[in-house]
């Protein structure tokens, strides 16, 4: 059964979505922030987000630590005269480390004359991302895998490359890991997705075969940035693992009149789980419908600190107020959501359903720093994901989500 209702998450989010059938939710992929959630499958990192998977944040393709200290500055450039070879030397991503231009690059972001490097994701507009996705994509070596029927097939082609660039946390615990190729989690360290499609070709008048691709949102092909819409087909970059090709509707691996769906694919837990986040239904080509399943989480980039949340209530989030892990979660009554607050005054707690809509807010006044427990009933509720967002006194915000089994 599905619902399509207009949904509003923050004020920063607007348009369409649809609530799937709850079973799609049980098991969490991440969290909005990366803050809190019973499971985090995102290593996903950049200069102002945290790795959590245990490796040296700067641990990625053309990152700029050349020399492995964890932190990039002078000391690569002097690595990269050398000639060190590795993934982080190659700063400008054309499969080359430690070029002069590689060189020139790092060196003017050592000495501050540029914002950012060509991997540095979150930061790059739209035209950019698809440069540096190109790039990287091209230096992947997936598509040499060979393919086996039944055996290593298209959606293999897909799972390895998700974990290639995007990556998981929990890698070593992916169902079958053992049948990728050559895999390297988190490599890339872009946030590509899965794409389900279906074949352009097959049996006149019979269903024509499903087929796995890979999507990453690169936003508009402008020089803006920040603007990505994962509700906007175009805003997708959409490739073949198997080929390293763009694939656009009417192409052999896409469909011009089926659905194309975008998944998030992860293992935790004891679960195997397959999310949709958003579905589009095309039509000649064209987008002739979008079910936004979950696409708080593709906003932008899904740990951006220009989505949903603002930049500066994230830092000032982690300063000044923290919303910790809520107990019991699932739960099926009262909850636990342990949170501390470095001053007095009045906290408000909002609750959302999984339509982003907001069910109650509740104001604790007179709350003094340090820690404390907001205990809330979901009893009446129904079963579901619930989005729980802190507000403190200074603005700072932070964000759990609750899942709730009746
Ligand atoms: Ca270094
Ligand atoms: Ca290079």
């Amino acid at each position: 059964m599905k619902k399509t209702k207009t949904y509003k998450l923050w004020g920063a989010v607007k348009g369409t979505a649809v609530a799937v059938a709850l079973g799609y939710f049980l098991v969490m992929p991440k969290d909005l922030k990366g803050q809190v959630a019973p499971f985090t499958l995102d290593p996903f990192s950049q200069p102002d987000i945290q790795i959590t998977e245990g490796r040296l944040p700067t641990d990625y393709y053309g990152s700029g630590d050349a020399d492995s200290s964890g932190f990039v500055d002078f000391e690569d450039y002097n690595a990269m005269v050398g000639g060190i070879q590795n993934d982080r030397a190659d700063v400008d991503g054309d499969g080359v480390p430690s070029t002069q231009n590689d060189q020139n690059i790092l060196w003017e972001y050592v000495f501050g004359n540029r914002d950012g490097l060509p991997s540095h994701w979150n930061h790059l507009n739209g035209i950019e991302k698809r440069d540096w996705a190109k790039k990287m994509i091209e230096i992947d070596q997936t598509d040499t895998n060979p393919y086996i029927s039944g055996e290593y097939d298209c959606g293999w082609f897909a799972k390895e490359f998700f974990v290639n660039s995007h990556g998981a946390e929990n890698v070593e615990n992916y169902l079958h890991y053992g049948k990728f190729v050559n895999p390297r989690n988190a490599r890339f360290n872009i946030p590509v997705q899965r794409g389900f499609t279906k074949i352009t070709s097959g049996v006149p008048g019979s269903d024509p075969p499903g087929h796995r691709i890979n999507a990453v949102l690169v936003g508009p092909n402008d020089t803006t940035k920040y603007q990505a819409d994962p509700t906007n087909f175009d805003h997708w970059y959409f490739f073949e693992p198997q080929t390293d090709e763009e694939v656009h509707p009417g192409d052999f691996s896409m469909n011009a009149n089926e659905d194309v769906k975008i998944k998030w694919w992860g293992y935790a837990n004891g679960f195997f789980t397959d999310i949709i986040l958003i579905d589009f239904s095309l039509e000649d080509g064209q987008v002739s419908g979008i079910n936004a399943v979950e696409p708080y989480m593709l906003t932008e980039d899904p740990n951006s600190p220009t989505s949903v949340v603002e930049e500066n209530s994230l830092e000032k989030s982690v300063k000044n107020f923290e919303v910790g892990n809520p107990y019991p979660n699932p739960g099926n009554g009262f909850v636990n959501i342990p949170y501390k607050n470095n001053r007095f005054g009045k906290v408000t707690f909002e609750i959302y359903d999984m339509q982003g809509q907001l069910v109650d807010r509740i104001n604790k006044n007179d709350i003094g720093p340090g820690e404390n427990n907001f205990k809330y009933d979901f009893g009446k509720f129904a079963s579901g994901i619930y989005t729980v967002v802190g507000t403190a006194i200074d603005g700072s915000i932070g964000a759990v989500r609750v899942i709730h089994l009746k």
